[in-house]
């Protein structure tokens, strides 16, 4: 009788990845207030007033700052309801999330 091969030659792979994180993003415009953005912050990322008005005039400067670094639906959620905050109160202001490298 032959010898039949039963081996299997496929190996499982046993490496998990980790979800990647997701960046919350503040976009810069020119009308919604410094301060509304300030508590904005303060209220949707548990900043204090030093940490918020750092990423607001950041900003305000270059245009964007990474607010904080989430799963991706919990940077989703933050975003939207951030954005909502200033929508609610007719400004344009924008936060976006993308996924980091
Ligand atoms: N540029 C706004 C102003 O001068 C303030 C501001 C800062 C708005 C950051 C949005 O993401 C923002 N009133």
């Amino acid at each position: 009788m032959s010898k039949i091969a039963t081996k299997p030659r496929t190996k499982v792979k046993l490496k998990t990845e980790r979800p990647r994180l997701h960046k919350v993003i503040l976009v810069n415009d020119d009308y919604t207030p410094r301060e509304f953005v300030v508590t904005v912050l303060k209220g949707e990322f548990r900043m204090n007033e030093d940490q918020a008005y750092r990423v607001m005039i950041t900003a305000h400067r270059r245009g964007v700052c990474v607010v904080a670094v989430y799963a991706k639906d919990i940077a989703e959620t933050k975003a939207t309801r951030a954005t909502d905050a200033g929508r609610s109160k007719g400004y344009p202001l924008l936060f976006t999330t993308e996924p980091e490298e």
